[in-house]
């Protein structure tokens, strides 16, 4: 049998001070009225939907150390961390839907404070690896990874209220896919700390189940440890994912997309994903339309969704006429 016995939390991460335009906080309410968890239910999941994380920005937020929005990143991060470890605590794979890139900070914080073992897959145009120090525009959705690797800690400034952070993963088990806007201090980065870097180039190279296979057994060689998939929306294609804040063209196709999240679930051992950068006030009612359907159809494939169909449950027989 093919149904789907996935466990799955969902969580709405309403946030987009990291970058500079407003819309990325409504993603969560708009793919829940484009039926995403209804969709994961139709499929045979087993949904908790643990509504949105609840976040007042304060409107006096300034830029401290080149990150802006300081505060209000940090302060959101510290409440979506603890509910993303719970979540997986409970023994559900954790659906994060953002959200701007920034939220990565509290996604991967409460999955690695949950399972310690655990390497990240991170999907994106963008490498999202600057520290405060490298960035250009100043913008915490293009920092996340930076925080988190261990490798990193004496590039990072202190940021105050940021003390419940703590670097937790090496770069040995971070893996991008689907980059193709890279700034050259993160390159840097990357070279430096050897990173597993599959850029579109490579994924059209060796196709993207290789990509897959071997992204997985450099973050993860032994087959052991947790997973988790930070899934920016512009890592597919514009054409694909329209309604988001920095497009790039030569991404993903969805199908390459979904092939992706389905090679994941199939370990056994994927625990937490983030659809992250859907913003429903950019593009046409019909780029709208298409980015939630591509969003929804990335989680399904995460629950492993299979889209050869079922048999009826429990029917073994073709009805007689
Ligand atoms: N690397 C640039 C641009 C960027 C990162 N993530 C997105 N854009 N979406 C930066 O701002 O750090
Ligand atoms: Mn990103
Ligand atoms: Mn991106």
């Amino acid at each position: 049998s093919c149904r789907n016995y996935s466990k799955i939390g969902i969580i709405g991460a309403p946030f987009d001070k990291g970058q500079r335009k407003e819309g990325a906080a409504l993603g969560p309410s708009f793919l829940r009225q484009a039926g995403l968890v209804k969709h994961l239910e139709g499929i045979g999941c087993d949904v908790h939907d643990f509504g949105d994380i609840d976040f007042q920005p304060s409107q006096e937020d300034e830029t401290v150390k080149n990150v802006r929005n300081m505060k209000n990143v940090i302060a959101f991060n510290e409440k979506l961390s603890q509910k993303v470890s719970k979540i997986i605590n409970e023994g559900r794979m954790c659906l994060t839907l953002g959200g701007d890139h920034s939220i990565g900070v509290g996604t991967v914080h409460g999955h690695l404070k949950a399972q310690p073992e655990t390497s990240l897959l991170w999907v994106d145009a963008h490498a999202d690896i600057n520290t405060p120090a490298t960035s250009n525009s100043g913008n915490a959705h293009g920092m996340p990874l930076s925080f988190h690797i261990k490798e990193l800690t004496e590039y990072q400034p202190e940021l105050p209220g940021f003390q419940w952070h703590s670097p937790m993963i090496s770069a040995r088990n971070i893996a991008f896919i689907g980059l193709r806007d890279v700034e050259p201090y993160e390159r840097l980065i990357i070279e430096k700390l050897g990173m597993c870097a599959l850029s579109m180039e490579e994924v059209h190279g060796i196709g993207i189940k290789e990509a897959v296979k071997y992204a997985l057994s450099r973050i993860d060689p032994r087959n052991t440890r947790h997973l988790h998939v930070s899934f920016d929306i512009d890592a597919l294609d514009p054409l694909e994912a329209p309604s988001t804040g920095t497009p790039v063209r030569g991404g993903l196709t969805l199908r390459e997309g979904t092939e992706l999240l389905r090679s994941v679930h199939r370990t056994g051992r994927l625990s937490a994903v983030d659809i992250v950068e859907v913003n429903p006030l950019l593009g046409s009612a019909s780029d709208l339309k298409i980015t939630l359907d591509a969003a929804r159809h990335l989680a399904a494939a995460a629950a492993g969704y299979y889209p050869g169909g079922w048999a009826p449950k429990g029917i073994t027989d073709i009805p007689q006429s």
